[in-house]
């Protein structure tokens, strides 16, 4: 991943929501918009569009979640450009409507299905989670989605199914990003089995009660909360079970440096950075950095999926 030093994220506060947007970014966005003869989205599209959500017991509780602001504009997504504040800027070009999430491979019931559908195959939950950038930053996002493992449920796995590959959108013309970046697209993103079949993994569809900003993953992405956010893989639009250990982007692109599996785990280093620490985006001055946890705190859940594995060589 290209690392680039800490440029200047201010301290903030939780942002109300009539700023969610920021409006300075939204006009530029809307000015790019008529010259590139697309409508940007109206900031009235994003009100009153709250999602209803039950609480869960997945969620933390006495935890600050980080400010919208910098969830909404301190983003990875290659496809909208390789600097932390493109995809805030370029993202209103996806075109989240319609959209068809297609299930394939060794399944019994493979499907392409609707958005929509999808997102009311489970009543959504409000989780709030850790998140650990392998660039050793970390946020806490307030997620709203359903158990990944309620769609393998309905989709029934076969036998022969021991991995799930994640496939995001490569749209040239939706996605700036796409036409300069050495990666070779579409982002493709794996779990194993179980690890997919694991509770606290998230279909994610929302943050902050809303639909995901586009930037964040619109519309349906994935998340892992105990592993390093590039297998979190965004605007999926095919999902895969498969035989065999799916080839994933940051590891084609790294192998030493990203492996398949992606714990979160301070005791191994990154070839060119440690991971011992994180830096907390929107954190007071005081508190920028705290000690990186194994499996991201959430070692308790997911510990036993491991046992037995070297991690240091299954990195
Ligand atoms: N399709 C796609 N998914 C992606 C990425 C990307 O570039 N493209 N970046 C990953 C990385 S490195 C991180 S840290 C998270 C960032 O998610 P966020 O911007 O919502 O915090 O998305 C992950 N998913
Ligand atoms: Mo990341």
């Amino acid at each position: 991943m290209l690392k680039r030093k800490s440029s200047g994220v201010q301290p903030t506060e939780i942002t109300p929501r009539s700023v969610y947007l920021n409006r300075r970014a939204f006009m530029t966005g809307a000015a790019a918009a008529a010259i590139a003869g697309v409508l940007a989205p109206s900031e009235e599209a994003y009100a009153d569009n709250r999602l209803t959500t039950v609480k869960s017991p997945l969620s933390l509780t006495g935890v600050q979640p980080t400010s919208l602001q910098d969830i909404t504009h301190y983003n990875n997504f290659y496809e909208f450009g390789t600097n932390k504040d493109d995809p805030a800027r370029e993202a209103y070009r996806l075109k989240t409507r319609p959209w068809t999430v297609s299930i394939e491979g060794k399944v019994q019931k493979p499907q392409k299905i609707d958005i929509d559908s999808l997102m009311k195959l489970r009543p959504l939950e409000e989780r709030i989670y850790r998140f650990r950038c392998v660039e050793a930053w970390s946020m806490v996002i307030p997620w709203v989605g359903y158990s990944f493992s309620e769609l393998i449920k309905e989709v029934q796995p076969l036998p022969e199914a021991k991995f799930v590959q994640f496939i995001s959108l490569d749209d040239p013309n939706q996605m700036p990003g796409l036409r300069f970046s050495p990666i070779s697209w579409p982002y493709s993103e794996g779990l194993r089995m179980d690890e997919a079949m694991h509770p606290l993994t998230l279909l994610t569809f929302g943050l902050y009660g809303e639909p995901l900003p586009n930037q964040d993953g619109a519309p349906v992405r994935i998340v892992v909360p105990w592993k390093y956010g590039f297998k979190s893989a965004k605007s999926i639009v095919k999902i895969k079970f498969v035989e065999k250990q799916p080839h994933t982007t940051w590891n084609d692109q790294g192998p030493n440096e990203y492996g398949f599996y992606s714990n979160v785990n301070p005791n191994k280093d990154h070839p060119r950075w440690s991971q011992k620490t994180e830096r907390v985006i929107g954190a007071s001055i005081f508190k920028q950095r705290q000690p990186t946890l194994m499996f991201n705190g959430y070692e308790d859940q997911v510990a036993n999926l491991y046992t037995g594995m070297d991690l240091k060589k299954y990195y």
